[in-house]
């Protein structure tokens, strides 16, 4: 039973309602809009190296760009972020190089990163196992006396997961200082919001928990910033985790592996493509004045140059050592591990006899 994101009634909004955020000028302004179109730019890309050969299968989070910008500007830099799969490309807001994340869908060992670097955790593939981490890590800064809050981004269907309901319930208990944030892109693959909860809304979920939960439009990246600032804030009194619900519509495959057209609402793609995040910020812009063409074409051409420096440092980093592979899989190494290696060391050599 999807509904119009931008047509559903009690979702907070800024764009459509044409007001403005208190605190935000035109310096912070232009940073979001640079932030989403930096995702934009690194997802089309993506999306071109797969078909291209040049990275492994990639999830796509094309019109999620709002919401992960709006969300990452709500934080503070020293504050943590939990991203799933979907917000692969996160770091980048926190100064990560593209080609870190590049190497991660090539399946590089230098796409792993120290999470302390950027104070961002590491993409978490299996749905909802990276909540607890990021309630009991938000639970270790209060311990600590830390101001320093946790944001953990995880879509419709990680609700269903046992990790999810573990995670919400500890850091509610805990008051400890978690912004959950749920990206409700009505879809976990093939699956519907319906076939997926019983509840009217995921923010109802909220109130089972203790803590208050909020719907904003998610594909408004000012009501979605505003919406965290409100949960962070929160979260660094002292006053515990909120769940933040942003709700969208997935109007790209779920990844370059699907093909939605045997389940999804072909209709309600090409209304939400229409109505897409970049293209609402950016009119919204234009209309205070705030951004020009001029100005526009240099913040996409920053972009784009950045992602060809980083396809170009992705395809130059050497092949890694294949002992790699075995490297941390065993405290003691069976006694056949070095002549299966040699072995394998001979057929990646090309030979086969
Ligand atoms: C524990 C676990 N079960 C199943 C999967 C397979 N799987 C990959 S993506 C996905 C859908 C998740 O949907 P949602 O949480 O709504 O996030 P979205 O992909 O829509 O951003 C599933 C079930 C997985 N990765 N991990
Ligand atoms: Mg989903």
């Amino acid at each position: 039973m999807a509904q119009l994101a931008h047509g559903e009634p009690g979702l907070r909004r800024v764009i459509d309602e044409d007001r403005e955020v208190e605190g935000l000028g035109e310096q912070e302004l232009l940073d979001l809009y640079r932030s989403m179109v930096l995702l934009r730019t690194y997802d089309e890309r993506s999306v071109v190296y797969h078909r291209q050969g040049r990275i492994g299968t990639y999830a796509i989070f094309w019109n999620h760009e709002a919401m992960q910008a709006g969300a990452v500007h709500a934080l503070e830099e020293a504050d943590w972020i939990f991203p799933s799969y979907r917000e692969s490309a996160i770091g980048l807001l926190r100064g990560m190089p593209a080609e870190t994340v590049l190497h991660w869908w090539r399946g590089h060992p230098a796409g792993w990163w120290n999470p302390a670097d950027y104070n961002v955790g590491s993409i978490c593939v299996p749905i909802g196992t990276h909540i607890p981490h990021a309630a009991g890590l938000a639970w270790g800064l209060k311990l600590k006396g830390e101001r320093t809050v946790s944001l953990v981004f995880f879509g419709d269907g990680a609700t269903s997961e046992g990790a999810f309901h573990e995670g919400a319930n500890l850091a509610a208990v805990m008051d400890a200082p978690l912004v959950l944030l749920c990206n409700n892109n009505q879809w976990a693959i093939s699956t519907p919001l319906s076939a997926q909860t019983r509840a009217a809304t995921l923010a109802d979920k909220a109130l089972g928990y203790g803590m208050p939960g909020v719907r904003v439009d998610g594909g408004d990246v000012l009501a979605v910033y505003e919406a965290t600032r409100e949960a962070v804030e929160r979260a660094r009194a002292g006053e515990g985790p909120t769940f933040v619900e942003a709700v969208t519509y997935r109007a790209a495959p779920h990844a370059t592996a699907d093909d939605p057209r045997v389940y999804i609402d072909l209709e309600r793609v090409e209304e939400e493509k229409r109505n897409e995040c970049l293209g609402r910020y950016e009119r919204y812009l234009r209309r205070l004045g705030v951004l020009g063409d001029e100005l526009d074409a240099a913040i996409r051409n920053e972009a784009a140059e950045a992602m060809r420096a980083a396809i170009a440092a992705a395809e130059a980093e050497p092949e890694p050592d294949v002992a790699l592979v075995f490297a941390h899989a065993y405290a003691n190494p069976p006694a056949s591990l070095a002549a299966d290696l040699s072995e394998l060391r001979r057929i990646l050599g090309g030979d086969l006899g």
